[in-house]
Protein backbone atom coordinates (compact mmCIF):
# COMPACT_ATOMS: atom_id res chain seq x y z
CA UNK A 1 0.00 0.00 0.00
CA UNK A 2 2.56 2.37 0.83
CA UNK A 3 5.16 2.21 -1.98
CA UNK A 4 1.89 2.61 -4.23
CA UNK A 5 0.95 5.88 -2.62
CA UNK A 6 4.50 6.95 -2.60
CA UNK A 7 4.34 6.14 -6.69
CA UNK A 8 1.38 7.54 -7.10
CA UNK A 9 2.32 10.88 -4.74
CA UNK A 10 5.45 11.45 -7.60
CA UNK A 11 4.48 10.45 -10.69
CA UNK A 12 1.29 12.66 -10.59
CA UNK A 13 3.79 15.99 -10.49
CA UNK A 14 5.87 13.92 -13.07
CA UNK A 15 2.94 13.24 -15.20
CA UNK A 16 1.58 16.53 -15.20
CA UNK A 17 5.35 18.14 -15.98
CA UNK A 18 5.47 16.46 -19.33
CA UNK A 19 1.95 17.51 -20.58
CA UNK A 20 2.38 20.81 -19.96
CA UNK A 21 6.11 20.48 -21.57
CA UNK A 22 3.93 19.17 -24.46
CA UNK A 23 1.20 21.19 -25.16
CA UNK A 24 3.83 24.46 -24.88
CA UNK A 25 5.19 22.91 -27.83
CA UNK A 26 1.78 21.96 -29.76
CA UNK A 27 0.48 24.46 -30.46
CA UNK A 28 3.44 26.43 -32.78
CA UNK A 29 3.94 24.56 -35.94
CA UNK A 30 6.48 25.44 -38.32
CA UNK A 31 6.69 24.11 -42.09
CA UNK A 32 9.45 24.85 -44.81
CA UNK A 33 9.73 25.11 -48.54
CA UNK A 34 12.63 25.58 -50.89
CA UNK A 35 11.92 27.50 -53.56
CA UNK A 36 12.92 26.57 -56.97
CA UNK A 37 11.84 27.12 -60.79
CA UNK A 38 11.57 23.61 -61.43
CA UNK A 39 8.62 23.82 -58.80
CA UNK A 40 6.73 26.31 -61.43
CA UNK A 41 3.18 25.51 -62.51
CA UNK A 42 2.02 25.12 -65.49
CA UNK A 43 5.78 25.11 -66.71
CA UNK A 44 9.06 24.85 -65.25
CA UNK A 45 11.20 27.87 -64.75
CA UNK A 46 14.88 27.58 -66.36
CA UNK A 47 16.60 29.66 -63.39
CA UNK A 48 19.46 29.71 -61.09
CA UNK A 49 17.62 31.52 -58.74
CA UNK A 50 16.54 29.75 -55.04
CA UNK A 51 15.03 30.70 -52.01
CA UNK A 52 14.19 29.34 -48.85
CA UNK A 53 10.66 29.95 -47.12
CA UNK A 54 9.56 29.24 -43.20
CA UNK A 55 6.48 29.41 -41.77
CA UNK A 56 5.79 29.32 -38.33
CA UNK A 57 2.17 29.34 -36.85
CA UNK A 58 0.97 29.82 -33.37
CA UNK A 59 -2.42 28.57 -32.87
CA UNK A 60 -2.73 30.31 -29.08
CA UNK A 61 -1.51 33.73 -30.41
CA UNK A 62 -3.08 33.80 -33.60
CA UNK A 63 -0.10 34.69 -35.12
CA UNK A 64 1.89 33.54 -38.61
CA UNK A 65 5.62 34.55 -38.59
CA UNK A 66 6.61 34.71 -42.50
CA UNK A 67 10.31 34.38 -43.39
CA UNK A 68 11.70 33.97 -46.90
CA UNK A 69 15.02 34.16 -48.92
CA UNK A 70 15.69 34.31 -52.12
CA UNK A 71 18.58 34.74 -54.76
CA UNK A 72 19.92 34.47 -58.13
CA UNK A 73 16.82 35.29 -59.49
CA UNK A 74 16.95 36.04 -63.32
CA UNK A 75 14.56 39.24 -63.31
CA UNK A 76 13.50 41.56 -60.39
CA UNK A 77 11.01 40.74 -57.55
CA UNK A 78 7.24 41.90 -58.35
CA UNK A 79 5.13 40.24 -56.26
CA UNK A 80 4.97 37.26 -53.32
CA UNK A 81 2.29 35.57 -51.51
CA UNK A 82 1.19 32.20 -50.57
CA UNK A 83 -1.68 30.10 -52.37
CA UNK A 84 -3.80 28.13 -51.35
CA UNK A 85 -5.38 25.33 -51.22
CA UNK A 86 -4.80 23.45 -54.27
CA UNK A 87 -6.53 19.84 -55.17
CA UNK A 88 -3.80 18.13 -54.68
CA UNK A 89 -0.57 17.63 -52.08
CA UNK A 90 2.27 19.60 -53.96
CA UNK A 91 0.80 19.99 -57.94
CA UNK A 92 -1.21 22.71 -59.18
CA UNK A 93 -1.77 25.95 -58.75
CA UNK A 94 -4.48 27.99 -57.06
CA UNK A 95 -5.74 31.50 -55.71
CA UNK A 96 -3.90 33.58 -53.29
CA UNK A 97 -4.57 33.26 -49.47
CA UNK A 98 -2.40 35.63 -48.19
CA UNK A 99 -2.35 39.59 -48.53
CA UNK A 100 -2.32 40.87 -52.36
CA UNK A 101 -1.06 42.03 -54.43
CA UNK A 102 1.67 40.95 -52.04
CA UNK A 103 3.31 40.73 -48.68
CA UNK A 104 3.72 43.88 -46.81
CA UNK A 105 6.88 45.47 -47.39
CA UNK A 106 8.31 42.26 -49.33
CA UNK A 107 11.21 43.40 -51.07
CA UNK A 108 10.56 44.09 -54.93
CA UNK A 109 12.55 45.38 -57.83
CA UNK A 110 16.16 43.40 -56.61
CA UNK A 111 17.07 39.77 -57.67
CA UNK A 112 17.67 39.16 -54.04
CA UNK A 113 16.73 39.74 -50.51
CA UNK A 114 15.14 38.55 -47.40
CA UNK A 115 11.94 38.88 -45.47
CA UNK A 116 10.52 38.72 -42.20
CA UNK A 117 7.41 39.39 -40.73
CA UNK A 118 4.37 38.19 -38.05
CA UNK A 119 0.47 38.19 -39.21
CA UNK A 120 -2.06 38.77 -36.76
CA UNK A 121 -4.53 36.07 -38.48
CA UNK A 122 -7.51 37.73 -36.73
CA UNK A 123 -6.63 40.78 -38.62
CA UNK A 124 -8.77 40.65 -42.28
CA UNK A 125 -5.84 42.55 -43.95
CA UNK A 126 -3.74 38.77 -43.38
CA UNK A 127 -5.41 37.79 -45.73
CA UNK A 128 -6.93 38.10 -49.79
CA UNK A 129 -10.21 39.39 -49.01
CA UNK A 130 -11.47 36.49 -51.96
CA UNK A 131 -9.79 33.57 -49.73
CA UNK A 132 -11.93 35.08 -46.47
CA UNK A 133 -14.93 34.63 -48.64
CA UNK A 134 -14.43 31.40 -50.06
CA UNK A 135 -13.55 29.70 -46.90
CA UNK A 136 -17.06 31.09 -45.26
CA UNK A 137 -16.48 34.59 -44.51
CA UNK A 138 -14.96 35.42 -41.46
CA UNK A 139 -10.82 35.32 -40.82
CA UNK A 140 -11.45 32.16 -37.84
CA UNK A 141 -12.48 29.84 -40.67
CA UNK A 142 -10.45 31.37 -42.98
CA UNK A 143 -7.02 30.78 -40.88
CA UNK A 144 -8.67 27.35 -40.18
CA UNK A 145 -8.95 26.22 -44.18
CA UNK A 146 -5.33 28.35 -44.46
CA UNK A 147 -3.69 25.61 -41.71
CA UNK A 148 -5.67 23.20 -42.92
CA UNK A 149 -4.27 23.62 -46.61
CA UNK A 150 -0.79 24.36 -45.04
CA UNK A 151 -0.94 20.93 -43.00
CA UNK A 152 -1.96 19.25 -46.29
CA UNK A 153 0.90 20.27 -48.26
CA UNK A 154 -1.64 22.54 -50.31
CA UNK A 155 0.12 25.96 -50.10
CA UNK A 156 3.17 26.91 -52.23
CA UNK A 157 5.08 30.52 -51.78
CA UNK A 158 5.87 31.68 -55.10
CA UNK A 159 7.85 34.69 -55.89
CA UNK A 160 6.85 36.73 -59.18
CA UNK A 161 9.38 38.43 -61.09
CA UNK A 162 9.55 40.41 -64.35
CA UNK A 163 11.35 37.38 -66.04
CA UNK A 164 8.11 35.02 -65.47
CA UNK A 165 4.75 36.58 -64.46
CA UNK A 166 3.25 33.97 -63.06
CA UNK A 167 6.12 33.11 -60.59
CA UNK A 168 9.74 32.65 -60.83
CA UNK A 169 10.33 30.67 -57.80
CA UNK A 170 8.44 28.27 -55.57
CA UNK A 171 8.17 25.73 -52.87
CA UNK A 172 5.13 23.71 -51.24
CA UNK A 173 5.38 23.93 -47.85
CA UNK A 174 6.05 20.98 -45.18
CA UNK A 175 6.37 20.39 -41.57
CA UNK A 176 9.65 20.85 -40.44
CA UNK A 177 11.79 17.82 -38.90
CA UNK A 178 10.73 17.92 -35.07
CA UNK A 179 13.20 20.28 -32.92
CA UNK A 180 15.22 18.76 -30.26
CA UNK A 181 13.12 19.28 -26.42
CA UNK A 182 14.79 22.67 -25.19
CA UNK A 183 17.27 21.58 -22.26
CA UNK A 184 14.96 22.51 -19.41
CA UNK A 185 12.19 20.06 -20.88
CA UNK A 186 15.19 17.12 -20.19
CA UNK A 187 15.76 18.77 -17.39
CA UNK A 188 12.48 18.42 -15.84
CA UNK A 189 12.10 14.66 -17.25
CA UNK A 190 15.18 13.64 -15.42
CA UNK A 191 14.31 15.50 -11.92
CA UNK A 192 10.83 13.75 -12.18
CA UNK A 193 12.46 10.35 -12.98
CA UNK A 194 14.88 10.62 -10.47
CA UNK A 195 12.34 11.30 -7.66
CA UNK A 196 9.79 8.42 -8.74
CA UNK A 197 12.86 6.01 -8.75
CA UNK A 198 14.26 7.72 -4.99
CA UNK A 199 10.51 7.22 -3.98
CA UNK A 200 10.63 3.67 -5.28
CA UNK A 201 13.82 2.65 -3.25
CA UNK A 202 12.60 3.86 -0.41
CA UNK A 203 9.38 2.22 -0.68
CA UNK A 204 11.06 -1.05 -0.78
CA UNK A 205 13.24 -0.55 2.97
CU1 LIG B 1 1.45 34.21 -56.86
Amino acid sequence: MRSAALRNLFAVPLAVGLLSAGSAAAHIAIYEATLTGAAEFPNPVDTDGTGTARITIDDHAMTMRVEASFSGLTGNVTIAHIHCCTAEPGVGGVGVASPVPSFPDFPAGGTSGSYDQTFDMTAAASYNPAFITASGGTTGAAFGALLSGIADGKAYLNIHTSFVGSGEIRGFLALAPAPVPEPETWALCLVGAGLVAAAVRRSRR
